[in-house]
């Protein structure tokens, strides 16, 4: 085969950046960007540069279908025809039985649109349900319903070269220079070559967005709408409305006119936790500059007021006139690589294909014909949104569930009851890439997908930019791709069902799946009937809208003032501000904030792979302010509990001021495969936004208690095959009081667990798991009746492998300096005995390195910032950020700070 150079997109996140794919002898050999794509123009943020690695090994894999006909018994391995048999025996079954609305499909922005089609085809054209939402519904579904309401369809009115273009740009509850790296790279080069350039963060957190900031806005959680409506009081008071444009375009404004009349500045202030001198600045810099944007994410859309949040912010848009030109408008980025596309194709419970409506009968008629089925095979009622679906399942209303491309019993509020509703289905099926994720545990069925590299079809970016994604190499064992496996299944459920439909699954390639996709959009607000893979091949990446006979796609929508309503008039909302739906109470006295780190993605299934992931945040923690920790008389690095009403889960705590007082943060990405417990969710709650039905993931009250779990353990183990050993490892994590698993650079992995009292039996398994016999290289001393047992192996003269069990705090820091040396790689000083003796003093904890294409350290960098060294000194001696860029902004808040006279 040789070597090939492939065209395709990066699976990570909205933005979207075109990569190029050099594969040899059908294995991935590189990645590196685009230089002719738009999103990215060659650039990768840290995430991207790492996907050959990733890529590269298949272990951990899942290879091969497997199932389990009694719940009981583990799943054995079987062919595709055997398990996609049975499966449609029990889907149809189930259908005859209790109807349409007794089996759900949950899938993800994550499929192509090729895959999504297939499934929203599956479930509303031959089923007859519309049960099928996705992880959307815990991602987008608010800015859907906002764009929906306000503008009459959904999607961005803007584009990237609007980056470029503004003046004022008001980051909201968005995170992008860690969610959106690219995207923040051209915002800051926008900024270096246009210096008038003003940013606003709105953010409880100080993240490394607001650290760059010339206003931050470090709000009380949810409480948004308050401040965009104390910003528009103000630009109304100031005359700083555009009035001829509210004549023009838009209605509705006197009602929110008499609403925000009370929210004040000062009013938004109080609510809000900030100063009315701030908000007042922020509606200034909004309603002055030429052109002002605003980029959201979660921290407006997941949260019970989610809708009510986009609304409020689309408000000071219209309001001033600021959308449909250039450097301007409302800007909700994207998560996931296809959050747009599962949109388009109206992937979930609550839409039709192509922006339709369910409850509008002429739109069922229509997307009915188009699949040649009867009309009243499409059900008009809505179909369940995620939460409910899974609350339906622990009811036994829903008794068989399809999910793909999605990790439910990790991503999903409230995990203990999503395990209770993934147990109480009768039939779950689970379409993965990697054989134990969460979710596989409750598996009956499991099958095996391709993933990124593997293949074909399409994905949107937040820019309503379509892209080709390729394959480069075949997948592993048996894996099938998600459309073939969705169309395989259809067939066979299609013959028992409805035979003569047999044959509507059946498709010569992806590009006549997209050609049936983008035939139901024509005459539509996205209509991409000019759009084909034809002219993705000949002219790269497109926008829609795209009629057939335009010459390119549309990059800016609504520059004329016509919106997509009926009456073409964009629609003002007047919502009042509500307080997060998880009261904080004496018991519950702090907000739990989620979020993303700089360098995982979601669940970890593919970053988790390989230790350069978690350079930057190499273990679980949880953030509290130095304040709040010192009342409690907690301190750095103690196990806490994290509790809310619905669950708990053990994390180490960490003082930081990134977080106010009264707020704490944990990252959303460790799960039941890396750590003792399902994750920051055990502790989050299911209640929704009321018109987007999206949970609010970012808003838990909790309490924070001392863990008392003096009996530690902490193994580390040199090896090349980390993934394999960590899913070893996993299923001994439960049932830990707390334990996490963390990857480092010398291909190590390291375990940490921590129990009330000795487990001689637990300690038997790992030493197990890891496979490891004493050799003629290993020291061993053990004292049973205090529950110490250590042991160190050497290979060659580095250390190579290190047990030490034993209690708090003796043996605690003795451990902690060992790891520090096996982590090093440096050759083993002085006589191997010693590895056995009492640790001098505490050993500092393990380094973070900021820069992850350079391997460059905390501490490096802050002795040159010691000596004097400014961002070129950092650059230009030590190499940091010349890459990927992704830790531009943390260096230059470390030079920032380290330039302040103390
Ligand atoms: N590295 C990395 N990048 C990713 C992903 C990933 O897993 N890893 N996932 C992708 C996906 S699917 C998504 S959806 C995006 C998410 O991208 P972002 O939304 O940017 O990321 P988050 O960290 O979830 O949340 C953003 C910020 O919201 C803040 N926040 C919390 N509550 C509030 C509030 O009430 N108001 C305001 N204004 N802010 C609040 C948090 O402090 C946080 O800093 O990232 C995408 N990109
Ligand atoms: N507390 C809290 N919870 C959150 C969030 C938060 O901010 N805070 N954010 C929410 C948001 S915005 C999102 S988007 C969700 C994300 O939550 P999930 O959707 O659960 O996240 P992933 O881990 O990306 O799951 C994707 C799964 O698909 C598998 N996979 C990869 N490629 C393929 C493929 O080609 N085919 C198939 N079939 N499988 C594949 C991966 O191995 C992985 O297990 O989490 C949500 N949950
Ligand atoms: S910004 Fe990073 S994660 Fe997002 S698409 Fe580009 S390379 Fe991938
Ligand atoms: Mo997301």
């Amino acid at each position: 085969m040789g070597k090939t150079e492939t065209r395709s997109t990066c699976c990570y996140c909205g933005v979207g950046c075109g990569v190029l794919i050099s594969s040899e002898n059908g294995r991935i050999a590189g990645v590196r960007g685009d230089p002719d794509h738009p999103a990215n123009y060659g650039r990768l943020c840290s995430k991207g540069l790492n996907l050959a690695a990733s890529a590269a090994s298949d272990s951990g894999r899942a290879r091969y279908p497997e199932m389990r006909m009694d719940r009981n018994a583990p799943r054995r391995r079987a062919g595709w025809d055997e398990v996609l048999d049975v499966a449609a025996d029990r889907f149809a079954d189930i259908i005859r039985q209790h109807g349409p609305d007794a089996v759900a499909f949950y899938v993800s922005g994550q499929l192509l649109t090729e895959d999504y089609y297939l499934f929203n085809k599956l479930a509303k054209g031959l089923i007859g349900t519309n049960n099928i939402d996705t992880n959307s519904r815990l991602c987008m579904s608010s800015a859907v319903a906002a764009y929906k309401m306000a503008l009459g369809a959904d999607g961005p009115p803007t584009c990237y070269e609007d980056l470029e273009a503004a003046d004022c740009v008001l980051f909201a509850g968005s995170n992008t220079a860690y969610a959106h790296p690219v995207l923040f790279r051209r915002l800051e080069a926008a900024r270096e070559a246009r210096p008038g350039v003003r940013w606003i963060v709105v953010d409880p957190r100080r993240t490394d967005t607001a650290a760059m900031a010339d206003l931050h806005l470090q709000i009380q959680p949810g409480t948004d709408v308050a401040l965009f409506h104390g910003m528009l009081h103000h630009l109304i008071w100031e005359g700083l409305i555009d009035a001829d444009y509210i004549a023009a375009h838009t209605e509705g404004f006197d009602a929110l006119k008499r609403m925000v009349r009370d929210y004040t500045p000062k009013l938004a202030a109080e609510i809000c936790g900030v100063s009315a001198e701030d908000i007042i600045a922020a509606a200034e810099c909004f309603g002055r500059s030429p052109a002002s944007l605003s980029l959201y994410c979660m921290g407006l859309n997941q949260s019970s007021q989610g809708t009510a949040k986009n609304l409020a912010l689309i408000n000071l848009h219209l309001a001033a006139g600021q959308v449909g030109k250039p450097g301007a408008g409302p800007f909700s980025l994207t998560g996931q690589p296809n959050a747009m596309g599962g949109r388009e194709v109206g992937g979930m419970a609550t839409m039709l294909a192509a922006h339709r409506d369910i409850a509008n009968p002429a739109h069922r008629r229509e997307v009915a014909a188009h699949w040649g089925v009867p009309e009243e095979r499409l059900s008009p009622r809505p179909g369940l949104p995620a939460v409910e679906m899974f609350e339906a399942m622990a009811r036994g209303e829903i008794k068989a569930v399809w999910i793909a491309c999605t990790n439910p019993a990790h991503s999903m509020p409230d995990l203990p009851r999503v395990r209770e509703a993934l147990a109480r289905a009768e039939l779950v099926v689970l379409q993965e890439a990697f054989a134990d994720t969460d979710t596989a545990a409750f598996a009956d069925i499991v099958l095996p997908a391709a993933s990124w590299g593997e293949k074909d079809g399409t994905v949107t970016n937040s820019e309503r930019r379509i892209s080709r994604v390729r394959a480069a190499a075949p997948p592993p064992g048996e894996a099938r791709t998600d459309a073939w496996i969705a169309a395989e299944f259809a067939r066979r459920l299609a013959a028992r069902l409805h035979p003569d439909e047999a044959g509507h699954f059946d498709y010569d390639g992806a590009g006549r799946i997209f050609d049936e996709h983008r035939a139901l959009t024509v005459g539509r607000d996205l209509d991409m009937g000019g759009l084909d893979y034809a002219l993705l091949e000949a002219k790269g990446p497109q926008q829609w809208p795209l009629p057939a006979g335009s010459a390119s796609g549309l990059a800016r929508r609504y520059e004329d003032g016509v919106f997509a309503t009926d009456n073409g008039r964009a629609r003002f909302h007047a919502i009042d501000y509500q307080p997060p739906a998880d009261k904080v109470s004496a018991h519950y006295p702090f907000r739990l904030i989620s979020g993303r780190l700089r360098d995982q993605w979601h669940g970890m299934s593919r970053t988790g792979r390989l230790p350069q992931h978690f350079a930057h945040s190499p273990e679980p923690e949880l953030r509290m302010h130095p304040e709040d920790a010192e009342r409690r008389g907690l301190s750095d690095g103690e196990l806490v509990w994290v509790a809310s009403k619905r669950g708990r889960l053990a994390l180490p705590l960490r003082g930081s001021d990134e977080v106010a007082r009264g707020s704490v943060f944990a990252a959303m990405h460790w799960n039941g495969r890396f750590m003792s417990s399902g994750g920051v969710n055990e502790a989050t709650i299911a209640a929704v936004d009321g018109l987007s039905f999206q949970p609010e993931l970012k808003h838990a009250a909790v309490k924070v208690e001392r863990a008392e779990l003096p009996w530690r353990v902490l193994a580390a183990v040199r090896q090349a095959d980390l993934p394999g050993l960590r899913a070893r490892l996993s299923p001994l994590l439960e049932g830990c009081g707390y334990a996490a698993i963390s990857l480092a650079g010398t291909d190590t992995l390291y375990l940490r667990a921590a129990e009330a009292q000795a487990r001689p039996d637990w300690l038997a398994r790992l030493l197990e798991a890891l496979d490891w016999r004493p050799g003629a290289d290993t020291l061993e001393y053990r004292d049973d009746k205090r529950g110490v047992f250590k042991r160190a192996a050497w290979r060659g003269n580095r250390l190579d492998r290190l047990l030490f069990a034993g209690s708090l705090p003796a043996d605690q820091a003795a451990a902690e300096a060992l790891l520090q040396t096996l982590l090093s790689g440096e050759d083993w000083q002085g006589p191997r005995l010693a590895v056995f003796a009492p640790a001098g003093a505490a050993a500092s904890p393990r380094e973070r390195t900021v820069c992850q294409c350079k391997q460059v350290g905390e501490g490096a960098i802050r002795r040159a910032l010691a000596e004097g060294a400014d961002m070129d000194g950092l650059q230009s001696r030590l190499g940091c950020g010349t890459v990927c860029g992704s830790c531009l902004p943390e260096l230059k808040r470390m030079a920032a700070s380290s330039a302040q006279p103390v």
